[in-house]
This record gives structure tokens, sequence and C-alpha cells, in this order.
């Protein structure tokens, strides 16, 4: 398998989760301005859409869109319990989560890298994002992750939008329970090998 990633963005999620379940897999860097491969190729024949993260199987299927992707990850591997069997109520509640990211924390966090936004209109993104972060404390104050006692792709992809907090100067201080539950994601080893190849690709 190979993943196409940029460096700390979304992509990350998918990462963690192929270092989390052991697959071997290949990296492959995309520079998101040229739309260029680390190799050389058009990006754009990869993934018509234009972004990471991209998962190509072996046989040569494309698979893109990061909840998807990670699910399908963990299912090759239901043992790991990094997603719940599906079909089950457990996997719809995973799904619930991996949208609620995608959509609320990752989509409502993109105009802040928006250099054409205003300061106001970003002002408007913070708030609503901050009644998300809210909502947050009031899930991880009263357990480690977001399925309860256990890790989940879910909490690979909350991990990685989080971090994008330091780039907007966002003190997740204001919710206790996040910045404990960053730390704690962040000392899983699969998450460390992660974060330490993207930085030195
Ligand atoms: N809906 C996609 C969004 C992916 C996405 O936003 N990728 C960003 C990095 S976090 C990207 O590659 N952006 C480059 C661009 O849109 O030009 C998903 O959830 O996988």
């Amino acid at each position: 398998m190979k993943l196409y990633y940029a460096p700390y963005t979304c992509s990350l999620s998918p990462h963690i989760v192929l270092r989390e379940l052991g697959l071997p897999f290949n990296l492959v860097k995309v520079d998101n301005k040229t739309r260029r491969t680390a190799d050389g190729r058009d990006f754009l024949a990869i993934n018509p859409k234009g972004y990471v993260a991209v998962l190509e199987l072996d046989g040569g299927q494309v698979l893109t869109e990061g909840p998807a992707i990670v699910q399908y990850l963990a299912d090759l591997q239901p043992e790991s319990g990094l997603a719940p069997a599906a079909g089950t109520w457990e996997r719809v509640r995973l799904q619930e989560w991996l949208n609620f990211v995608t959509s609320e924390i990752h989509a409502g966090s993109a105009p802040l890298f928006n250099a054409a936004l205003s300061g106001e209109a970003k002002e408007l993104f913070r708030a609503k994002l901050f009644k998300r972060f809210d909502f947050l404390q009031g899930t991880l104050g009263r357990q480690d992750y977001l399925m309860g006692a256990d890790f989940s792709v879910a909490d690979a992809y909350l991990f990685t939008v989080l971090g994008w907090c330091r780039f907007f100067s966002i003190d997740l201080g204001r919710w206790p329970a996040l910045p404990e539950y960053v730390r704690r994601i962040s000392a899983r080893p699969a998450v460390q090998a992660a974060l330490r190849a993207e930085a030195v690709q």
C-alpha cells in the first residue's frame, strides 16, 4: 500500500492508523502547492480532487477521504479494536464521531488557514469551533477517548486536527481535557513514529 501525504495535514490520521496496525506501507510525499509527488508524478492524475490523504492499494485501487480510509484500514485487522465491527451499533457511533471530526473540527478549522479571510471572518469561525471544543470537553472530561476507554481511528483523526490549533494561536488549555487527550495520544509509539517520519521525509 502507498499513502500519499503532506506533513502535518489530515493525512497524519491514516498515517497513524497504518502504524498502529503495523501494516506494511510506503509514504509518498505530495506538494500541495505544485500538486506533484516527491517522485515526480502529477498528483491530480492520482486524485483529481487534488488533496491528501490518498491510499493506493497494491492492486492499484485508489481510496480518498480520511474517514473512509481509516475505516478501510481498521477493517483489515478487526482484532486491533481500532474500529468496532461493521453493522454494529458501536460502528455507527464511530461513524458519528468521524463525521463530527471531519465536518465540524477539520472543515471548521480549515478557514483559519485561509490568508484571504479577514480577522473578523476568522473570529466567526473561531467562535463556532470553540462551541465544538466545549462539546468535546464534556465528552473527554469523563472518558479517555471518543469511543470510551479505548483508542480508535476517530482519535487518530481528532488528534491530528487538534494539532493545528498551534498554528492558530488557540490555547487548548481553555478546555482542560483537550491538552490531556493530546498528551495521551502523543505518547503512543505509533504516533511518535508517524510524527518522526513526517518530520524527516
Ligand atoms: N474531505 C477530505 C479533505 C482533505 C483535505 O482537506 N486535505 C487537505 C490537507 S488537510 C489538502 O490536501 N488540501 C490541499 C488543497 O485542498 O489544495 C478528507 O476528509 O480527506
